[in-house]
């Protein structure tokens, strides 16, 4: 067995390290040599590609469905296999904060459109709203699907002051001014055009089957405007600018944009007239969001995908409607779970951080399906960060769509796994539709 990782932030303090050993690939695509660490077991070999899945989901020359004889297990952390969706779901969400930006100075500074107050005042608000829908009020919103259809940011009044999210009056420091909501609302629903219509990106349909092409919003987790959460991507600091400057944002003008616009400002993509000028056929795009795994499959192989509900980059929406999409396709859920999990992390972000439990050893489940035919369940995770007490817990994952619930008695401890267990939520259908993406 061999298990390999590529570079990124997406990486697992858990893996057993005496098994890995390090080594690197050239892709046939890139001069940049990419490192891996990877572990051989017995016969069989594993892959672990922590948000690096669109090389391994797709592309077509890469892993389980390029080459489905190399690996016989992958982990797939935070996938992000379709960048062109991705880049576009980054640049709007940076859009609506720039446009509730004061620009004194005639260059925006997005930070002050969404200072930490606020940030902060956003947080206790969802939490209110949705934190106790689970049954237990612990700072995770384990019932995401009942969050997502009911709370509504304009009309929200928080049950303790009697105070509106939305300030009905001027801003102050106890509610969020009606640019602010809206501009939360536009990063939750995703991009529309002038006239409303969602949009549909080229690339993520190069191929047959695909998953939705839509390009997707980012849900109202609990961790939504948490520091690594939204924050992070599309607001930044006082001494740092919005991550996604760096990634979706920089890629339109020569990735996305063809013929490539060296001189396009990202912050001005028009959603009526740019559009049409985004390829259909990007190289870092094709083949990535093929359905078609079958080799994988056939072969026996194993996938596991994981995801921060929170991820403000890669939506984990994307990889909610992939997996919808695979087990549709695959006959039904039961059939999918067959060769694969997915496994949604409340409150963290892009492959860790926030108050969640971002720390957990996903391989070992990983090996145990793939060399003795034991499939994953429960995997327990822990974290330290929570901002409420306890600070530090464990709690299980849950295979999708099951949902985490608090099994132990009322004014148990919050900080042992043992008093969770996961659930099916009523309303998922075979598929697992029924879990809101967005
Ligand atoms: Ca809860």
């Amino acid at each position: 067995m061999r298990t390999a990782s590529c570079p990124s932030p997406c990486s697992s303090p858990s893996i057993p390290k005496r098994s890995l050993t390090t080594h690197s690939v050239r892709f046939r695509s890139s001069r940049r040599r990419r490192s891996f660490s990877t572990l051989t077991t017995g016969s069989h070999r594993i892959i672990r590609t922590p948000s690096a899945a669109p090389r391994v989901v797709g592309k077509g020359r890469c892993f389980h469905r390029g080459f489905p004889e190399y690996f016989d297990g992958i982990v797939a952390g935070d996938p992000v296999y379709d960048l062109e969706a991705i880049a576009l779901s980054e640049d709007w969400g940076v859009q609506q904060i720039k446009a509730i930006t004061p620009t004194p100075s005639g260059s925006p500074i997005l930070y002050p459109a969404f200072p930490v107050a606020d940030q902060q005042l956003f947080t206790r608000a969802i939490l209110q709203a949705c934190d106790g829908l689970d049954g237990a009020v612990d700072g995770i919103i384990d019932d995401l699907k009942t969050c997502q259809a009911h709370f509504d940011p304009a009309t929200y009044v928080f049950s303790d002051t009697a105070q509106p999210l939305q300030c009905t009056g001027a801003k102050t420091v106890t509610c969020l001014s009606p640019g602010q909501v809206n501009a939360v609302k536009n990063i939750n629903q995703g991009p529309r055009n002038s006239l409303g219509q969602t949009i549909e990106v080229p690339a993520g349909a190069a191929v047959h089957p695909h998953p939705d092409n839509t390009v997707m919003g980012y849900p109202y987790d609990g961790g939504f405007m948490a520091p690594a959460g939204i924050p992070s991507r599309k607001i930044g600091t006082p001494t740092s600018t919005p991550g996604d400057f760096a990634l979706g944002l920089g890629q339109i003008p020569y990735l996305w944009l063809s013929p490539a616009r060296p001189s396009f400002n990202p912050l001005d993509f028009d959603w009526d007239t740019d559009v049409a000028d985004l390829t259909p056929e990007s190289p870092l795009v094709s083949y990535s969001t093929s359905l078609n795994i079958e080799k994988f499959r056939n072969r026996g192989g194993k996938i596991i995908w994981y995801h921060g509900l929170s991820d403000p980059g890669p939506s984990v929406a994307f990889t909610i409607e992939y997996y919808t999409a695979l087990a549709k396709k695959s006959g039904g859920l039961r059939h999918a779970q067959d060769f694969s999990r997915l496994y949604l992390i409340p409150n963290m972000g892009h492959c860790s951080g926030g108050p969640s439990t971002d720390q957990f050893d996903i391989l070992s489940p990983l090996v145990d399906w793939v060399e003795h035919g034991v499939a994953p369940h429960e995997i327990i995770a822990s974290g330290r960060n929570f901002t409420t007490a306890p600070s530090t817990r464990s709690r299980p994952l849950c295979p999708y769509p099951q949902e985490a619930r608090y099994i132990g008695p009322a004014g148990g401890d919050l900080s042992v796994a043992s008093n969770y267990h996961c659930i099916l939520p009523p309303g998922i259908d075979d598929h697992g539709n029924g879990h809101n993406k967005n």
